[in-house]
């Protein structure tokens, strides 16, 4: 494996199977990887392989079982069970198995102690994809890799695909052992040399696929819409135009010809700039299905991004609401959408705030396939530079029901996918802070399995990234990690934008505190802080009516100021400083006492981390210690910031006479 951080997967975490006997039974291409993992553990730790060759084959210790009869029906399922001190997986998938087996690596011991009844282990989300926002050619104004904050783009560098043999294949492999099993390899923004990667340049989509698949990673494609333009030379894209539609149909076939198990399309259209169906006054169905039906002979799918609204609103106009759009134009749609074209939907109504409320557009779609986008690449909770562990936040997204008790929850009705934005890039650490891994991880596991206990996923995740073998104190380790990130989301709410009423980030990089960066601005993001009050009226009575997207219980919920949750409730009203809140503070000094005690919590979790240096291995170490000094310097800006201009607006001092500007 080349010399970048071996993340969740360092040699000790094979060691309990590397010392074992094991036999794997089945053939084809994921078993062939199966069978490399498991001989590359025995050959370091001294176990053994055997492959079904003979009838004189058995095992004490462990038995991986493709029982499908070439493994090729693409179920994901595995069946673990131990009985008379034997381990044994079957599955009827490839897939299955690979994913059996990496259950046995992230189990360690504990697979071969004692006995177990047969469990099966299935997915609940089929698609577990991360999107990278990587561009082909350096981007002037966005760079290498679009929100990126790990380095360059692993997939591509100097204008082409990298070719790099090691590293995409590593990444596979780290991405199934915490079970993903789809990535788009660019931009969701389509830019020129990016646009040509659906023609001229699939070769290169083509190689990063080989390099992927013997982890069961399916690759996808974001595409332009107007591609029949841009590529094809048609005088139009228009989705109903027969020669448009010949087109995409050809370029698609041609697509499979290179690359035989590709995912399909990823599509932002009619947003931010990106073309779409409206310039010919089509809807996004029109568009989307054009594309699901040249996806569709082949078996691939649309994923068709619901972030559409007006970037250019007039900040003097309170009739427009960003949040109410996805659910505005969408909601008409439903039914519309062909079954193997999915409505990618951002969990939250505006754009990955450190606080929003569930789209209301999930679950208002009944006959549409949805999916849940995520971002795990942190635009908005401290650009890796700063500790912010999003399980949390993604558990409570998951496990949120938007028809209340009784009704499906959010995981259970994202029929077509989890999505994160990656947040890995060519940094030897993949993910620039290396406590940032702990984001992709949760994030593939919450996928798999989006009711688990995202605490007991970050314990899994500390246990295989910090194992013995790696630390003389896992122990102590383990405590320092978890003091460290457990509350690190809530903290880094705690010091920037308060109550849900979100942004207030530096215009365009989104790094750093801007209490009005975006209050004049065409974007559609505004708090209204005057002197008596703040945040965003969105009730039905008196506001924008966004309130009113939800069904019960939640639109009543939301609705008034006395039910609607305190962490939501600028975003759902405008309230004066001295409206008292259910924690019974007011508003101002809430915001006082939170960022105070946001930077006193960096403050501890920098020394926890600093008494950890025995403990971790030193350029690990090293990195975040020097991130944490940045997040401190943030978090006391953000602090001083946000506090001096609530307190300059209201002039209501802070009841503890603590220092404000
Ligand atoms: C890829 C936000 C980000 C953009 C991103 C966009 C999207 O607006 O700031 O960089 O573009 O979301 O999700 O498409």
């Amino acid at each position: 494996m080349p010399d970048v951080d071996p993340a969740w997967l360092p040699p000790g975490v094979f060691r309990a199977l590397g010392t074992r006997r094991t036999l794997i039974r089945g053939s084809g291409r994921l078993v062939e990887t199966v069978h490399g993992e498991a001989a590359e553990a025995c050959a370091r730790f001294g176990g053994r392989v055997v492959r079904d060759s003979g009838p004189g084959d058995t095992t004490d210790d462990l038995v991986l079982e493709l029982t499908g009869s070439d493994g090729s029906d693409g179920s994901e399922a595995f069946t673990y069970e131990r009985e008379g001190g034997l381990t044994t997986v079957t599955a009827s998938g490839q897939a299955g198995l690979l994913h059996g087996f990496f259950h046995v690596v992230r189990l360690g011991e504990d697979a071969f102690r004692g006995e177990r009844a047969r469990e099966t282990h299935c997915p609940a989300v089929a698609l577990r994809m991360v999107d990278h926002w990587d561009n082909v050619a350096v981007h002037p104004v966005m760079g290498q890799v679009e929100r990126g904050y790990a380095g360059g783009s692993l997939f591509w560098a100097d204008g082409r695909a990298r070719g790099e043999t090691e590293r995409v294949p590593a990444y596979g492999r780290l991405l199934a052992a915490c079970g993903i099993n789809a990535v788009a390899v660019n931009n969701v923004n389509v830019h020129e040399s990016e646009a040509h990667l659906l023609t001229d340049r699939i070769g290169e989509v083509a190689e990063i696929a080989g390099a992927l698949r013997p982890y069961g990673i399916r690759t996808h494609l974001s595409v332009s819409f107007a591609a029949p333009v841009l590529l094809g030379g048609l005088s139009t894209a228009d989705p109903l135009d027969a020669s448009v539609r010949a087109w995409w149909a050809e370029a698609t076939e041609r697509v499979y010809e290179s690359v035989e198990d590709f995912g399909g399309f990823v599509v932002k259209a009619d947003s931010e700039g990106q073309p779409g169906p409206f310039a010919y006054g089509r809807s996004h169905a029109d568009g989307a299905n054009m594309l699901a039906a040249a996806l569709a002979p082949h078996g691939g799918t649309v994923h068709w991004r619901a972030f559409v609204y007006d970037h250019r609103q007039d900040w003097r106009d309170r009739t427009t609401d960003r949040a109410r759009a996805a659910h505005d134009h969408f909601t008409p749609l439903d039914g519309e959408f062909a079954a193997n074209a999915v409505l990618q939907v951002k969990h939250g109504p505006l754009d990955f705030q450190v606080r929003e409320p569930v789209s209301p557009l999930i679950g208002a779609m009944p006959g549409t396939r949805l999916a849940v986008e995520v971002q795990a690449t942190q635009e908005y909770t401290g650009q890796q530079r700063h500790v912010c562990w999003l399980g949390p936040m993604w558990s409570e997204v998951l496990r949120f029901r938007p028809e209340g008790e009784g009704g499906a929850c959010v995981g259970e009705l994202a029929r077509g996918g989890l999505v994160a934005v990656s947040n890995v890039g060519d940094d030897p650490f993949w993910t620039g802070h290396p406590l940032a891994q702990a984001n992709l991880y949760t994030f593939g596991r919450l996928a798999w399995q989006p009711d688990a206990d995202p605490d007991s996923v970050l314990d899994e995740w500390i246990r295989l990234t910090f194992g013995p073998e790696e630390t003389s104190d896992p122990v102590r380790l383990r405590g320092g990690l978890h003091a460290v990130l457990d509350g690190s989301w809530r903290t880094y709410e705690k010091y920037t934008a308060p109550l849900g009423v979100g942004f207030m980030v530096q215009p365009g990089h989104h790094y750093g505190p801007s209490v009005d960066g975006y209050e004049y601005s065409p974007w559609g993001t505004y708090h209204f802080a005057d002197r008596d009050g703040i945040g965003v009226d969105r009730s039905a009575a008196t506001g924008t009516g966004y309130a009113a997207q939800y069904v019960k219980p939640w639109a009543e919920v939301y609705e008034s100021p006395a039910t609607c949750p305190d962490e939501l409730l600028l975003f759902f009203h405008h309230v004066s400083y001295d409206h008292v809140l259910h924690s019974g503070k007011t508003v101002i000094q809430h915001i006082y006492d939170t960022h105070f005690e946001g930077v006193t919590e960096v403050e501890q979790a920098r020394e926890v981390w600093a008494s950890l240096a025995d403990l971790v291995g030193p350029a690990r170490h090293a990195r975040v210690a020097e991130r944490y000094e940045e997040q401190l310097r943030s978090a006391r800006e953000w602090r001083d910031q946000v506090n001096s201009y609530f307190f300059r607006k209201s002039g209501v001092p802070d009841a503890h006479g603590r220092r404000i500007y």
